[in-house]
């Protein structure tokens, strides 16, 4: 396949209104009803509005939407793989009547566009969701926006764009495809081949896109999407410092990189064709297609959602269409006798291999441990290794839950002042007592108050975790639910170790050193955990301590054995 095409379905869309047309839009809307946008829709608008989205004038109406679903094509009957919503919750869609004009605004409130409400309904999520990524398990990123993030009701029709989003990073890196097709034709490039990426790109990338740029005797355009990307993603400010430095790496004159502001569904097969839509948006003649390429992971069974291959046979089916052209990723794998990369079908038996998989490159990360050379460049690893420290210099959490008078501050006491003589780190202690006169001083002890103060707590001590200091939180938090959330909120930051003071009622009660347990039982304090409030004993604890047989000295010298086993300490 040849150079340049046009773009998909025939024109490049740009809806963006002339400066004074957008003034008059702007004066026009005042009266028009506000919707503030998602951050997945301000990915999904901005790529309607430059183009990158073309033939999509607006976001989705019915029978483009169900034409998408069934069989893959807009009812104008050019190919569409991913349904592009603006969904909106029940009662600001009853506000409105079909046919009237809307603001759409981003996060700062700033008007990006307006748009015309054609029309408004009701999808069928499960329906949508087995089309776009042939499962309904909510333990697919995709499926999992789609039916807890994204509201109910959708609404379709044309827009008119206003002001391009803001973007305050990288904005020199970031191009419409009128502006990347205008750097394409001055260079003289005539095919080029997208590079889709969504992770640091090591050695065994630079190898890869390299010869798949000079097999196909074009250039090459790095395109990482820096909108929305899978959950646990190395973020977009350390990956870019990492494209820049591989950028070097190429021969001069023969690659560029561009920052894509796409919101991925990781939709395997279909996610693939819309990638080359976009890049044929772009100008791109070819893109890269990866084993597993936008896989959003494996099922909770451990089998995958999508074949190895699935997303190439789907590009290939409709490559003619799209053109655009797959060069499928060839797996590289280091030679070490030839000192190089190759090919893994390229391979013979009595070649000595190697490779370090995505699992064994954290697990050095974390542990500090050597990553070599011919694994990736040092000035990338350096830039990865500040942002994602050893363990040893991250920040942590301990968690303390029990009863009232079970010993949680004790113990917690303790193990601050263990800590504090140990040095290198910052520490807060969030005694729950503490934390009700500073934190949440106006809460009460009912259900809704309890998660509110643990939460808080949580959002703190997730805020100190992920700025390399130590969290030591001592409440109650007699709830299951509510410390299984703090956990999934710090332990994306650091560690998270969760201390069960397993002291019984009986002695928490026999102890009674506030008086607070005599009262419960008269009846002058309500709502007292242990007596008409429940307390569920936490089923992961890290540590479980009991308070009869460890002294606190000994227990918060339990908590720093098991930190040292962690590598919190060194
Ligand atoms: S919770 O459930 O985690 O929000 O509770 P927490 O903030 O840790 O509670 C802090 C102290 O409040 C005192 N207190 C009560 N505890 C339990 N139930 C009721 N109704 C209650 N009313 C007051 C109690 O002394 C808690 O302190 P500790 O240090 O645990 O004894």
């Amino acid at each position: 396949m040849g150079a340049f095409k046009e773009p998909h379905g025939g024109t490049l869309v740009d809806l963006f209104l002339g400066e004074s047309a957008a003034e008059e839009e702007k004066i026009k809307a005042i009266d028009y009803k506000s919707w503030d946008l998602t951050e997945r829709q301000q990915c999904d608008i901005e790529l309607i509005l430059n183009g990158a989205f073309s033939p999509l004038d607006g976001f989705l109406k019915q029978a483009d939407y169900k034409g998408v679903l069934e069989d893959m094509r807009l009812a104008s009957g050019v190919i569409w793989p991913i349904p592009i919503n603006l969904d909106v919750p029940e009662p600001f869609a009853e506000s409105l009547e079909e046919g009237e004009w809307i603001a759409l605004r981003d996060s700062e409130g700033v008007m990006v566009a307006t748009m015309e409400v054609e029309e408004i309904w009701t999808p069928d999520k499960e329906a949508e969701a087995a089309s776009v990524f042939a499962s309904t398990l909510e333990e697919h990123p995709g499926v999992d926006y789609l039916v807890n993030h994204a509201n109910n009701v959708y609404l379709g029709g044309r827009l008119r764009g206003v002001e391009p989003p803001m973007h305050y990073d990288y904005k020199l890196l970031r191009d419409s495809p009128q502006e990347l097709r205008g750097r394409f034709r001055k260079l003289g490039w005539r095919k080029v081949v997208a590079f889709q990426t969504r992770n640091p790109m090591h050695r065994a990338h630079y190898e890869l896109t390299f010869r798949a740029a000079r097999q196909h005797e074009g250039n090459l355009l790095l395109h990482p999407v820096v909108g929305m990307t899978k959950k646990g993603d190395v973020d977009h400010f350390t990956r870019v410092r990492c494209y820049e430095r591989i950028l070097d790496k190429y021969p001069e004159q023969t690659t560029t990189l561009s920052l894509l502001n796409l919101a991925m569904r990781m939709a395997g097969p279909r996610e693939a064709v819309w990638h080359g839509i976009i890049r044929k948006n772009y100008g791109c003649t070819h893109l890269i297609v990866g084993r597993d390429h936008a896989g959003p992971g494996k099922q909770p069974d451990g089998q995958p959602y999508y074949g190895p291959y699935e997303a190439q046979e789907l590009f290939t089916k409709h490559e003619k269409e799209l053109e655009i052209s797959l060069v499928p990723f060839q797996q590289m794998v280091y030679a070490e006798d030839k000192a190089q990369y190759i090919p893994v079908d390229e391979t013979t038996p009595d070649m000595r291999i190697k490779t370090i998989t995505g699992t064994e490159f954290r697990r050095r990360l974390t542990e500090g441990l050597d990553i070599p050379e011919w694994f990736s460049y040092p000035e990338i690893l350096e830039e990865i290794r500040k942002m994602y420290p050893p363990r040893h210099k991250q920040g942590f959490t301990i968690f303390f839950t029990g009863l009232s008078g079970s010993g949680k501050s004790t113990i917690a006491n303790a193990l601050l002042v263990k800590l504090l003589e140990l040095g290198g780190r910052q520490i807060t202690l969030l005694d729950g007592d503490l934390v009700r006169k500073n934190l949440s001083s106006e809460l009460g002890f009912s259900k809704e108050h309890r998660n509110l103060n643990i939460l808080r707590i949580g959002w703190v001590a997730s805020e100190i975790t992920k700025n390399g200091g130590i969290a030591i939180c001592a409440p109650i938090a007699p709830y299951q639910a509510t410390r299984r959330k703090v956990r999934q909120m710090i332990e994306s930051n650091g560690g998270f170790i969760l201390v069960h003071v397993a002291t019984s009622l009986e002695v928490c009660e026999a102890r009674d050193r506030k008086g607070l347990y005599a009262k419960a039982r008269a009846g002058l304090i309500k709502e007292f955990t242990g007596i008409d409030d429940p307390y569920e004993e936490p089923e992961t604890a890290e540590i479980v301590i009991d308070t009869q047989s460890l002294s606190p000295e000994l227990a918060a010298h339990r908590i720093l054995v098991k930190l040292e086993s962690l590598g919190f300490i060194k």
